[in-house]
């Protein structure tokens, strides 16, 4: 047995090696995304003031009026909640710019919102830094208004349309790219249906080296990755388990591209797929993605955001909340609610971990080397880890807070740098005399979450990794209790 000195805070210097990664491991820009949880979507359009989901393309650009448009007050609603970034929908299937593009009049110039002057991409990436998100970019490659769309000059626009997102309104750190494309639209007065190869008609692989090229910190999100994949439903809810790693394959069982995916699969993901492609999970505060009045009182309470965050967050996904702004430019009262109290929900609960500098000990330790010893769990930080020797797939580590403290959740995250590393774990709780099963989970990665049914008691907890594809390493093992009156 090993024991740890509590309270630690320095990192030893190892000196046994780390690990060797095992399968699909992150990039430096996915493990920055893993780090911010949560972010926000924001709809908003032309959509907002037609009250329409999908616009035909034929929309007047001075319908776009939001006479008291507050960038700063949407995104401190959104930071309240504990959201650590923004997407804003730049460009979405109606093709109306939110920016004064050089490719196209259909866009904020036209409208007589600000003179012409109005530029909502600028304002909102502004507000974003001024209140600690990052910012993000949906340019919908469907442009229902474009009489080029479905030429190959059309994917020359939409590549300059992305360079001017990616170059005039600093970092980006997601580029978002749906997979719905083609059928009817205006294109330009022609009000035709025009239907492309997903497969082949927007090159992707070139457009992704764009935004390499421009934004080499940026994730981009589609279908199909290549930094992050879409979970496969607009419910926020992701697999259980949800591995980081996924191969997409097309729904025919050829070459996968967005829009043409077998999106049974991108819950869950592949166990041992060779790509790391964690999954997000966009889901709308509201039934639309666009604000309607008429949805006024529908919007998901705090409790159902709560609910959200741990079946996307808790089992390891990155939860995207669209909170769309009305036809005023703000975000409604209802919404601004909800975003509050799962924001006071978030702080409460997550805000104190009680297991923080507990005594902990493992039944095996890498190299005997305290550099990897069980009190890493405990040291609020990323980047230590306990880890074991190679070859040893089953492993126990235990949590003594020196007395009995009263928790609900459970936090464990592996040292992900390493690869997806643990299958399965249980958590137990010294009742007195023996050990009694409190817990059990497939799949940690990231982050795992557990929620237990109701409160409990107790002063000793045993993590138990019982199935590993390679000597375990996680980095955290944390507990918390949950405000005293429920969440609504
Ligand atoms: C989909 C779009 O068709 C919806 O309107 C929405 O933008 C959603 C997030 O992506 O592909």
């Amino acid at each position: 047995m090993f024991l740890a000195a509590p309270g630690v805070l320095a990192a030893r210097p190892a000196r046994v090696e780390p690990p060797a990664a095992y399968g699909a491991i992150p990039a430096a820009r996915q493990l920055a995304w893993h780090e911010l949880e949560t972010t926000a979507f924001l709809h908003f359009t032309v959509n907002t003031f037609t009250d329409k989901e999908w616009g035909y393309g034929d929309e007047d650009p001075n319908l776009f009026q939001p006479a008291a448009f507050d960038a700063d007050a949407i995104v401190s609603a959104l930071a309240a909640a504990g959201m650590r970034g923004v997407i804003l929908t730049c460009k979405h299937h109606d093709g109306f710019c939110l920016w004064p593009t050089k490719t196209t009049n259909h866009s904020v110039r036209s409208s007589s919102w600000r003179g012409g002057k109005g530029d909502v991409v600028r304002d909102l990436a502004g507000a974003a830094r001024r209140h600690g998100l990052q910012f993000g970019v949906y340019l919908s490659p469907w442009d229902r208004h474009s009489a080029l769309y479905g030429t190959p000059e059309y994917i020359k626009i939409y590549r300059e349309q992305l360079t001017e997102l990616l170059t005039g309104y600093g970092p980006i750190f997601e580029v978002w790219h749906d997979g719905a494309n083609g059928g009817d639209g205006f294109y330009g007065g022609a009000r035709e249906k025009r239907l492309i190869d997903k497969r082949t008609y927007y090159d992707w692989p070139k457009t992704w080296e764009l935004v390499r090229r421009l934004q080499p910190e940026a994730v981009i999100f589609s279908d199909v990755g290549p930094d992050v994949r879409w979970v496969g439903n607009e419910q926020g809810i992701a697999g259980d388990p949800c591995w980081a790693a996924y191969d997409p394959v097309g729904a025919d069982g050829g070459a996968a591209s967005p829009g043409d995916v077998r999106e049974r699969e991108s819950p869950a993901g592949h166990r041992h797929g060779a790509k790391w492609l964690p999954a997000e999970c966009d889901v709308s505060i509201r039934p639309g993605w666009f604000w309607h009045e008429r949805e006024n009182d529908r919007v998901k309470t705090a409790a159902q955001l709560v609910d959200l965050y741990y079946q996307s967050v808790g089992r390891g996904a990155n939860l995207l909340l669209n909170v769309p702004p009305n036809r005023h430019g703000l975000l409604a009262a209802e919404d601004q609610a909800s975003l509050r109290s799962f924001g006071e929900y978030r702080r409460s609960t997550f805000g104190k971990n009680l297991a923080a500098h507990a005594r902990a000990w493992a039944s095996q330790v890498r190299g005997n080397d305290r550099a990897y010893g069980a009190g890493n769990l405990v040291d609020g930080r990323s980047d230590t880890c306990w880890a074991v020797d190679d070859g040893v797939l089953a492993a126990e580590a235990t949590i003594d807070f020196g007395r009995a403290l009263t928790f609900r959740v459970i936090r464990m995250r592996e040292a992900i740098r390493f690869g997806q590393r643990i299958d399965r774990v249980a958590v137990d709780r010294w009742n007195g005399g023996a050990w009694v099963q409190l817990a059990a989970a497939t799949a940690i990665g990231a982050r795992r979450l557990i929620r237990i049914e109701r409160p409990v008691a107790a002063q000793r907890l045993r993590l138990r990794v019982t199935e590993a594809s390679a000597s375990p390493a996680l980095s955290e093992f944390a507990v918390f209790a949950e405000p005293g009156d429920a969440v609504r």
